[in-house]
C-alpha cells in the first residue's frame, strides 16, 4: 500500500478508538446515553472529517465549508467527539453532557461551533440537506453537503420524499451515509420493520449507491475519495455496521441504544477501548 494511504489509515484507526472513548467518557459524565449508534457511526465520522471534509477548525463557519448534518442526532456524542478531536470545541465540554444549560446534550445543538443544525426529530436532516445543497449551487459556493442517517429513521417517509427531490435536482453535490447497523431503538429492524432491501431502494429514487463494511476505513475512506459517484446525481454510502461497535456488552443489541452509564459500566468499556 502507498505510505501515505497507510500512515493516514493508521491515523484514522487512532481517532476511531480515542472518539469511542470520548463517547463513553460523555456518557459516563451525563449518566446515560446512545452508545450503540454512537459508536456505530465512528469510522465513518473520522474519515468524513479528518480526510474528505473541507474545513477550517479555527473559522468554523467559513461559508465554502463542506456540510455535514448528522440526521440521527441523538449519536451527538460521536458528533461532539469528533469536533474535540477536530480541534473545534474543548474537551472540557464532554464533562457536560446533558449539564445544566451545557451546549451538549442528547441532540445536536448549534450554540457548539462546528454543528450546522439542531437535529435528533428524526427524518428531517435530508430534507435540511437537501437545502444546502441547493444553496450551494445557487450562491456558486461549490461545498458538497453529507448527511447521515440511521437505517431505523428510514421509517420516517420524509426521508423518501427528501431522496426524490435531491434526484429530481440532481444534486450531484449531497451525498447520503446509512449507517446500516440493522437494529433501532426496540429491537432488530427485521423484526421492527425491514428497510430492506436498502441499496434498491435508493436506486430506485434515483441514486447512485455504493455499499461498503462501515467499519474498514480503507473502504470508507475510497467511498468518500468517490463521491459523487456520477455527476449530476446524489450518491449513497451503505455502511454495514455494528451497533454499540468496540465495546462487546454494547454490541448488537438494542438494550444498548441506549442505557444507563455509572463508573463500573464506564471501567468495564475503557478496559476493552484501551486505557489512553
Ligand atoms: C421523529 C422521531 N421519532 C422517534 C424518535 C425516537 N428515537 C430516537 S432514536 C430512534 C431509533 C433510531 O434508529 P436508528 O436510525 O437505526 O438509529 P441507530 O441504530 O443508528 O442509533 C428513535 C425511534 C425520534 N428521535 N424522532
Amino acid at each position: 500500500m502507498d505510505p501515505a494511504r497507510k500512515a493516514l489509515l493508521e491515523s484514522l484507526e487512532g481517532k476511531a478508538r480515542q472518539l469511542r472513548r470520548h463517547v463513553w467518557r460523555a456518557l459516563r459524565a451525563g449518566g446515560s446515553g446512545h452508545a450503540g449508534g454512537s459508536s456505530s457511526a465512528a469510522e465513518l465520522l473520522v474519515a468524513l472529517y479528518f480526510h474528505r471534509l473541507r474545513l477550517r477548525p479555527q473559522e468554523p463557519d467559513w461559508p465554502g465549508r463542506d456540510r455535514f448534518v448528522l440526521s440521527k442526532g441523538h449519536a451527538n456524542a460521536a458528533l461532539v467527539a469528533t469536533l474535540v478531536l477536530a480541534g473545534v470545541v474543548e474537551e472540557s465540554v464532554l464533562d457536560r453532557f446533558y449539564g445544566f444549560e451545557s451546549p451538549f446534550g442528547m441532540h445536536p445543538d448549534m450554540k457548539l461551533p462546528g454543528i450546522e443544525m439542531c437535529t435528533g426529530a428524526l427524518g428531517h436532516g435530508l430534507s435540511i440537506g437537501v437545502g444546502m445543497a441547493l444553496g450551494s449551487r445557487l450562491q456558486a459556493l461549490h461545498f458538497h453537503t453529507f448527511v447521515m442517517v440511521g437505517d431505523g429513521e428510514l421509517h420516517e417517509g420524509s426521508n423518501w420524499e427528501a431522496a426524490m427531490s435531491a434526484a429530481h435536482h440532481r444534486l450531484g453535490n449531497l451525498t447520503v451515509l446509512v449507517d446500516y447497523n440493522r437494529i433501532c431503538q426496540s429491537g432488530p429492524l427485521a423484526e421492527v420493520m425491514d428497510v430492506a432491501p436498502l441499496a434498491e431502494k435508493w436506486r430506485a429514487f434515483g441514486w447512485q449507491v455504493v455499499e461498503i463494511d462501515g467499519h474498514d476505513l480503507a473502504a470508507v475512506a475510497d467511498a468518500l475519495d468517490a463521491v459523487p459517484l456520477r455527476p449530476g446525481c446524489p450518491s449513497a454510502i451503505i455502511a454495514h455496521t455494528t451497533k454499540g461497535k468496540g465495546v462487546s456488552f454494547a454490541e448488537n443489541t438494542h438494550l444498548w441504544h441506549s442505557n444507563n452509564v455509572d463508573e463500573a459500566v464506564y471501567n468495564r468499556a475503557l478496559v476493552e477501548l484501551g486505557v489512553p
